[in-house]
C-alpha cells in the first residue's frame, strides 16, 4: 500500500488503534448495479487529491454538536479482496478493536461479522433505504439481515432497520416473524428525531453493529449508489442518529453501497468520508 493511499487520520500503528479502518474491493453480492468494489479505492483517491484532512494538524479538529476534538486512535490497513478481509475481521475482533469497513456491496456486512465470537446477546442499527430481509435466497446483498439472524446471541428485538422506504411483500412478513423494529423516513418525520434517538438507545444492546447503507440517504445527497430510492433521509438525520448510537457504544461499524460510477462531483464518497469521521469522533 502506497502512503498516499492511507487515509490522513491513520494515527496509530494496528497494535496501539482501538478503531481499524478496511476497504473490502467486491461487489459480487449485488444483483444490481455493479461498481461498488471501486469505491474504497475512489475514495481514498478523492481524500487524498482533495485534500480533506479532519486531522488535528490541519486545525479542522472540531466535530459535531459537543465541539470535541478528534482524538481517537486509528490505523488504516488499506484494500483488500473479501476473502481476505474474512481473516482480517476475525483478527481485529480477537484483538478487542473496531473494525471500519469501506464497501463493496452490502453483503460485505454478514460475511464479516460471521468473523466475530458472539458472547453476550448484540444487536445491529441498520441504515438503508431497503430492509435485505429476503429468506427465499441468502448471502446477497438482500438477504443480509436474515443471514444475520442465524448468528449466535443476536437479537432482533434490539435491532433496527432506519429509512426503509421499499420492502418487498416478503422481507415485510420476514420483518414481523423476527420482531426487528422499523423506523422509515416518515416516522422520523412524523415523531421528530429527538424521540426516535430516544427509542433507539433505549432499546439497544450494550454490544452494538453499525451498518450503514449509503442509499439511505435521499438520492439528492447521495447519487453513487448502488440501489437509490426517492424519499430518504437528510445527511444531518443520519449524522445525528449514528453520534447518539456511537456515544453509546459500537463494536465495529462499515459504510456500503457506494457506486463511484454514478456519483456527481465525488459528493457521495465526500458525505461517506465525513460519516465515518463523525461516528469515530462520538464513540465512547
Ligand atoms: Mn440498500
Amino acid at each position: 500500500m502506497k502512503k498516499d493511499e492511507i487515509l490522513p487520520i491513520s494515527n496509530k500503528k494496528y497494535k496501539d488503534a482501538e478503531f481499524v479502518i478496511l476497504g473490502v474491493e467486491d461487489d459480487s453480492g449485488s444483483t444490481y448495479r455493479k461498481g461498488s468494489r471501486y469505491a474504497p479505492k475512489l475514495l481514498r483517491k478523492f481524500i487524498e487529491e482533495n485534500k480533506v484532512d479532519f486531522t488535528e494538524k490541519n486545525k479542522k479538529s472540531f466535530f459535531g454538536l459537543e465541539n470535541k476534538p478528534f482524538k481517537a486512535n486509528i490505523c488504516d490497513i488499506g484494500n483488500f479482496s473479501v476473502e481476505e478481509s474474512y481473516k482480517i475481521s476475525e483478527k481485529i475482533y480477537s484483538n478487542k478493536k473496531k473494525p471500519v469497513i469501506i464497501g463493496g456491496d452490502h453483503s460485505i456486512t454478514f460475511k464479516n461479522l460471521k468473523s466475530r465470537q458472539f458472547e453476550n446477546k448484540w444487536g445491529i442499527v441498520y441504515f438503508d433505504a431497503h430492509p435485505d430481509i429476503i429468506s427465499s435466497r441468502g448471502v446477497y446483498f438482500g438477504s443480509v439481515i436474515n443471514d444475520i439472524s442465524k448468528l449466535k446471541n443476536f437479537n432482533p428485538q434490539a435491532s433496527f432497520i432506519i429509512g426503509m422506504r421499499t420492502p418487498e411483500e416478503e422481507e415485510l412478513k420476514n420483518i414481523k416473524k423476527l420482531g426487528i423494529n422499523v423506523i422509515t423516513p416518515l416516522d422520523i418525520e412524523h415523531y421528530g428525531i429527538l424521540k426516535i434517538s430516544k427509542k433507539i438507545l433505549r432499546t439497544l444492546e450494550k454490544d452494538t453493529y453499525l451498518s450503514i447503507d449509503m442509499d439511505v440517504l435521499d438520492p439528492a445527497f447521495a447519487p453513487g449508489v448502488t440501489e437509490p430510492e426517492p424519499i430518504g433521509l437528510t445527511p444531518t438525520q443520519v449524522v445525528y442518529l449514528c453520534k447518539q448510537i456511537s456515544k453509546k457504544g459500537l463494536f465495529g461499524f462499515d459504510v456500503m453501497e457506494l457506486c463511484p460510477e454514478y456519483d456527481l462531483n465525488n459528493v457521495t464518497l465526500h458525505l461517506a468520508y465525513r460519516i465515518i469521521l463523525e461516528i469515530i469522533s462520538s464513540s465512547k
